[in-house]
C-alpha cells in the first residue's frame, strides 16, 4: 500500500507539475507535509496573485500549472484572476483544501459543503472526490481536462485527511502512463470545401486571435497570409500578440465595437477568423456585423465561441492543424493582390516628464529586443501601445484576457519563472499595480529579472475615457492622488526609481533587457496624451 499523498506526488511528477503556486492554510498543510525536494513551492502573499502567477507561467510555457489555495476564502480571493485564466484558455489545475471529511457537514470552521460551487462559472469542471482513494484519479481527470482544447482551469476540492489514507497501488498504477489527446485535423472533404471558399474570394482578409499565438500555429498563419497575400487584423481586445507587428500584411487591432469591426473590414468579401471568438466587443456601437457582401468563416478550438457567434460559419478545430492542411491544398504563387499596408506611426522623442504614452511606447520598442517577453496592464493607452509594439515571435505578449485588473504584475512573475534567464518587462498602470501588488514580494524573494514599468497618470484614465462613450457626465472614484509606487516597491524589497528625462527612460529600458533582478520604474505620463 502507499499513501494518497505519495501517489499524488508521483503523478504530478509525471505530468511535469512540480511547481506548486500557492498560499497555504491549515486545510492545505497535510498536502504540503513531506514536500518532495524535487518540487518547488512558489508562495504568493494573496491568492489573486497566486492565480495570476500560475496563469503567466502556464501561458509562457504552454504547459499546465498547478495551484493550491486555501479553502473558500483563498479560492474566493482568486476568483477575479480565474476569470482572466478562463478567458485566456489557460490550462490550470486549481485545488483548495477542504476540512476533514467528518466535519464538512457540521459547519466546522474552514468546512465549505459547497466548495465546488465557488469557482463553478469560471472552470471547465469542479469536483470533490467521494473517497480519499479517488483523489489520484480526480487529479488525473483534472490534468487531462485542463489541457484538452479548449484548455482552461479546472477545480478539485481536497479534504485534508485524505492525504495520509492508504491507496491500493494496483488501482492507480496505470494513471501515470495515460495519454489523452485531441485529434484536431479536419476531414479531406471539409478542407477542400474551405480551400474552394478561399479560392473563390476576391478580397479575403484574416482576423487572428490568441489561439494562433503558439509555436505550431503562428508560423503557419504567417505562411497562409503570405500565400493568400491577404491583409491581417488582430481580433478586438487582444490578450496576446498572434502576428508579427512589423509584417507588411499586418494592419493593426480591430476596434471593439460591432460597427467598428464592419467599418474596418469594408471591401472584403471573405473574413477568415483564426483562433478568436467572433468577436470580443466592448463598447456598444451597433451596426452591421460585417460590411455588405462579406461572409465570415471562423476556425477555433472553442465550441462555445463557435456556437455563440451571431453570424458566419465556424469550424471547431485546432487552428494550426487546419491551416497546415489548407496550405497543402492551396495553390502556390503570387495572387497579384494589392493592399494599402499599415500607416507607419511617427516616433516622437520622449522629452521631459510627464511623457506622452506614445513617446514611452516608442522608446520601449526601440530599446527592447523582441525576445524580451512583455506583460501589459495599462488600460488608457492600449491604442498607443499597439501602434508602437514590436513583436515577432509567439508567447511574447500577455494582457488580462477578461480585462480583470490584477493579472499583469503577478503574471510577469510567472512569465519570468518560466525562463528565469530571460528578463521580462511589465507595463502597468498606476492603478493596475495595486490589484496584484503582492507579486512584488515573490519577485524580490526569487530575484527574478523583471522591470515593472509603472505609468503614473494619477487616475483611472481608462475609465475616464468611458465617460463620454457611456454618456456619463461625471463620476466619483477616478482619481488616484498620493500613490507612491517606488515607496511601495521598497516595502516589498524591490528597488525603484522615478524617471524624469527621456535619456533616463532610454537608459532604464535598455538595462531592462539585461536585468538580473526586479526593479520598478515610475514613469510620469500625461493623462491627456
Ligand atoms: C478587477 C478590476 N476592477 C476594476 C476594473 C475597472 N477598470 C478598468 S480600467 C481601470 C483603470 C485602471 O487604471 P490604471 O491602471 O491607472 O490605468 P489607466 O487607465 O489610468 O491607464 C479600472 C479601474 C477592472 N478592469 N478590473
Amino acid at each position: 500500500m502507499t499513501t494518497v499523498r505519495e501517489t499524488a506526488h508521483e503523478l504530478l511528477r509525471t505530468w511535469g507539475l512540480t511547481t506548486i503556486f500557492g498560499n497555504p492554510g491549515s486545510n492545505e498543510l497535510p498536502f504540503l507535509d513531506d514536500f518532495p525536494s524535487d518540487f518547488r513551492y512558489v508562495l504568493g502573499l494573496h491568492e489573486g496573485a497566486v492565480l495570476a502567477m500560475a496563469d503567466g507561467y502556464a501561458q509562457a510555457t504552454g504547459r499546465p500549472a498547478f495551484v493550491n489555495l486555501h479553502s473558500a476564502a483563498g479560492l474566493g480571493n482568486a476568483m477575479g484572476n480565474l476569470t482572466n485564466a478562463r478567458a485566456a484558455h489557460t490550462p490550470l489545475v486549481v485545488t483548495a483544501g477542504q476540512q476533514s471529511r467528518a466535519m464538512i457537514g457540521i459547519g466546522a470552521v474552514l468546512a465549505e459543503p459547497d466548495l465546488v460551487r465557488v469557482p463553478e462559472p469560471h472552470v471547465k469542471w469542479s469536483f470533490e472526490p467521494a473517497r480519499a482513494q479517488d483523489v489520484p484519479r480526480a487529479l488525473s481527470e483534472a490534468f487531462h481536462l485542463a489541457t484538452l482544447p479548449p484548455a482552461g482551469p479546472v477545480f478539485v476540492s481536497l479534504p485534508l485527511d485524505d492525504w495520509v489514507e492508504q491507496v491500493d497501488p494496483q488501482e492507480v498504477a496505470l494513471l501515470a502512463g495515460r495519454r489523452v489527446c485531441s485529434a484536431g485535423a479536419a476531414s479531406a472533404g471539409l478542407i477542400s470545401e474551405l480551400a474552394d471558399r478561399l479560392g473563390r474570394a476576391t478580397a479575403p482578409v484574416l482576423v487572428v486571435g490568441p489561439e494562433v499565438d503558439n509555436e505550431h500555429a503562428y508560423p503557419l498563419v504567417v505562411a497562409l497570409a503570405e500565400r493568400l497575400w491577404a491583409p491581417v487584423w488582430t481580433a478586438p481586445v487582444p490578450p496576446r500578440c498572434p502576428f508579427p507587428t512589423r509584417h507588411p500584411l499586418w494592419q493593426g487591432v480591430l476596434p471593439s465595437s460591432i460597427a467598428g469591426v464592419s467599418e474596418h473590414l469594408a471591401g472584403h468579401d471573405l473574413v477568415v477568423s483564426l483562433g478568436a471568438p467572433v468577436f470580443r466587443y466592448h463598447v456598444y456601437r451597433p451596426g452591421p456585423w460585417l460590411p455588405p457582401g462579406a461572409e465570415l468563416l471562423a476556425v477555433g478550438a472553442d465550441p462555445h465561441a463557435a456556437s455563440r457567434a451571431a453570424f458566419g460559419d465556424a469550424v471547431v478545430a485546432e487552428v494550426g492543424t487546419v491551416v497546415e492542411q489548407l496550405l497543402e491544398r492551396l495553390p502556390t504563387g503570387r495572387t497579384g493582390r494589392q493592399h494599402p499596408g499599415r500607416r507607419i506611426v511617427e516616433v516622437p522623442e520622449p522629452g521631459e516628464a510627464p511623457f506622452t504614452a506614445d513617446a514611452v511606447f516608442a522608446e520601449l520598442a526601440r530599446a527592447l529586443p523582441v525576445d524580451v517577453p512583455l506583460v501589459n496592464e495599462s488600460t488608457s493607452n492600449t491604442v498607443q501601445f499597439w501602434a508602437h509594439l514590436h513583436r515577432s515571435r509567439p508567447r511574447s505578449l500577455f494582457f488580462p484576457a477578461a480585462g480583470g485588473l490584477g493579472f499583469g504584475l503577478p503574471a510577469a512573475v510567472g512569465v519570468a519563472l518560466a525562463d528565469p534567464a530571460r528578463p521580462v518587462v511589465a507595463v502597468l498602470g498606476d492603478g493596475a499595480v495595486q490589484y496584484g501588488v503582492t507579486g512584488l514580494w515573490t519577485a524580490a524573494q526569487l530575484g527574478l529579472p523583471i522591470t515593472f514599468l509603472v505609468l503614473r497618470n494619477g487616475g483611472y484614465e481608462g475609465l475616464r475615457g468611458f465617460l463620454a462613450l457611456l454618456d456619463v457626465k461625471d463620476a466619483p472614484g477616478l482619481d488616484l492622488p498620493d500613490l507612491d509606487a517606488v515607496g511601495i516597491a521598497a516595502g516589498y524589497g524591490v528597488p525603484g526609481a522615478r524617471i524624469a528625462t527621456g535619456a533616463e527612460l532610454a537608459a532604464a529600458l535598455r538595462d531592462a533587457a539585461t536585468a538580473r533582478g526586479p526593479r520598478l520604474l515610475e514613469v510620469p505620463i500625461d493623462p491627456t496624451s
